[in-house]
């Protein structure tokens, strides 16, 4: 069997030594301060083209951006032919590589994986990559491509790209020429898309006002200007935050407000991207003032309420839509979907592999998360219905035109800020809606979000879809006990995939109870077994 060069290896591998830190590769990849990230981004390189070999040469994306995280983070994700993110039992092969010690380990470490997941290492190995615009990007590419040349696999460099256009990108090569092609691999292959798509969607129907679209300061901002020409006048935007010089201003947005800097104004229609646009949000402001936030959930619900009377107009009645949400979905978003719309709706554990999953189980799948990442999955066979249907009148004919537009500008590999941006303005155009109308489907429960910094977080295990703790064992019972206190309380407590600290969640019928009831739950926790790590946080009661 072949072997890696280790001469190559070596010195490859000595530009960029290991820190003593442990490193995890999880939910959202490697994610951490950006001076701690050189050696394991070297070491991406040799996974991702691991992953090329073994899926015979197949082209693996590799994005590095830390999303929402302050500017002095970054991070690091591998994504799979498709589009998706990388399969999960691969996590602990990128774990392993991260950690290992020495060279010698690292060597060792790749040839346990060559061995163990028989790996052809003669086969190609092509690999994509773009990053966001965090200063600390360009040093962490030169570091990926040391890691790429340590197995000699073939690249290309995107440059700075939204992470939703590098899955874009990725999936575009490996269905090229194939009847499942699905589009240009380029920036500007997808804005030509997506542009097409949404004029169809929004042909005849008047204009709204401008949409006042915040872009975190990050990459979505030069990428949105980039995509104004092919929008032409189907669309108008108020592009705001687009400092993507100073990079101590990206993210600077705080949870369930305007953000930092922007004066809202009644009447107007906004939307926020997060720092690598693979998350929207939208919000208004009421006539008394009030900030309403129209999040994921208000944009499933939308969707899918679109999309279910979209079939039904088009005449076809053998596709199935459903809705996959989690724990931290609000609950009247859940009883809506339920009640209103007759909807299937699943829940699931936090984290976009696992909300995907499950909504490509529907012939057409909406997933979003409350905090404004997700996507609507169309079917293979959900596809083939739409594009063979004919329609028996003019009305069912401009019905399935819509389905097949609006399967071509939702992003089928990731959640994309552009796309459900574009997925959003169709909805609210065809309707002429303005948020305030799109807000009244139901009105959300006040919720809130309480961050519990423990020794060791490791201690607390949940099951279904980690509404329930099992461990610590008795802090599930104490937890329901003070639930049933509250009207239309609900509360659950998991341990943070991406930060050190457990989560509450908490709803209740108005705001004061929701906060007594996320600020007991977050004592409880702190005190339970003595938990809790450092000062006793004096809002806990
Ligand atoms: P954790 O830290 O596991 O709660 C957070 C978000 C997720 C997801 C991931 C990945 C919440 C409560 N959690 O996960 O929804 O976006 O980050 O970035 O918003
Ligand atoms: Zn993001």
């Amino acid at each position: 069997m072949a072997s890696v060069n280790i001469d190559n290896l070596n010195s490859l591998s000595n530009l960029h030594p290991k820190p003593e830190n442990t490193f995890a590769y999880g939910t959202a990849g490697f994610r951490m301060k950006a001076e701690l990230l050189d050696s394991v981004i070297f070491r991406t390189g040799i996974l991702a083209s691991l992953r090329s070999k073994k899926l015979d040469g197949k082209v693996i994306g590799v994005m590095i951006t830390a999303s929402h995280n302050p500017a002095a983070d970054n991070g690091v994700k591998v994504v799979d032919p498709l589009g998706e993110m990388m399969e999960g039992a691969w996590e602990s092969h990128a774990t392993a590589l991260a950690n290992a010690p020495s060279n010698e380990h690292l060597f060792d470490a790749i040839h346990t994986m060559v061995s163990t997941l028989k790996i052809d290492l003669t086969k190609p190995a092509n690999v994509v990559f773009g990053r966001d615009t965090r200063p600390s990007g360009e040093a962490l590419v030169a570091a990926l491509v040391d890691g790429l040349k340590v197995l000699g696999a073939q690249s290309t460099d995107y440059g700075i790209l939204t992470t939703p256009q590098l899955h874009y990108i990725t999936r575009c090569l490996n269905t090229a020429g194939t009847p499942e092609a699905y589009g240009e691999p380029s920036a500007e292959g997808y804005y030509k898309k997506l542009a097409a798509a949404f004029k169809i969607l929004v042909e005849g129907k008047p204009r709204l006002s401008p949409l006042i679209l915040d872009c975190a300061n990050g990459v979505g901002a030069p990428k949105f200007k980039e995509m104004l020409p092919y929008l032409g006048d189907s669309f108008s935007v108020k592009i705001v935050n687009d400092d993507v010089e100073d990079a101590s201003k990206l993210n600077l947005n705080t949870q369930q407000r305007a953000p930092i800097g922007l004066k809202t104004a009644a009447g107007e229609r906004y939307a926020s991207f997060d720092g690598d646009a693979d998350r929207i949000v939208y919000y208004y402001q009421d006539e008394d003032n009030t900030f309403k936030l129209l999040d994921g959930d208000k944009i499933a619900g939308l969707a899918a309420m679109y999309i279910i009377d979209l079939v039904k107009s088009a005449g076809i009645d053998d596709i199935s839509v459903g809705v996959v949400q989690t724990a931290y979905a609000n609950g009247a978003s859940t009883q809506y979907l339920r009640n209103t719309l007759n909807v299937p709706v699943s829940c699931v554990p936090t984290g976009v592999k696992h909300l995907h999953h499950e909504a490509l189980k529907y012939d057409v799948g909406v997933y979003f998360e409350a905090n404004g990442h997700g996507t609507v999955l169309f079917s293979p066979s959900a596809l083939k219905t739409i594009y063979a249907a004919e329609g028996s009148s003019p009305a069912q004919a401009v019905a399935i035109r819509s389905l097949r537009a609006l399967s071509e500008v939702i992003n089928q590999t990731v959640g994309d800020a552009f796309s459900d941006l574009f997925l959003v303005e169709t909805i609210l155009t065809q309707r002429q809606w303005s948020p305030k109308v799109w807000d009244q489907a139901y009105t959300d429960l006040p919720n809130r979000l309480v961050k519990v910094v423990v020794q060791d977080r490791s201690i607390f295990k949940t099951v279904d879809a980690e509404r329930k703790l099992t461990e610590p064992a008795g802090l599930q019972d104490a937890i329901d006990a003070i639930v049933l206190k509250f009207s239309h309380g609900r509360s659950f407590v998991r341990p943070s995939g991406t930060e050190d600290v457990v989560r509450v969640y908490a709803e209740a019928a108005t705001r004061p109870e929701t906060d007594e009831l996320a600020f007991r739950i977050g004592g409880l926790v702190f005190d339970y077994n003595s938990c809790g790590s450092g000062a006793r946080p004096r809002e806990f009661i």
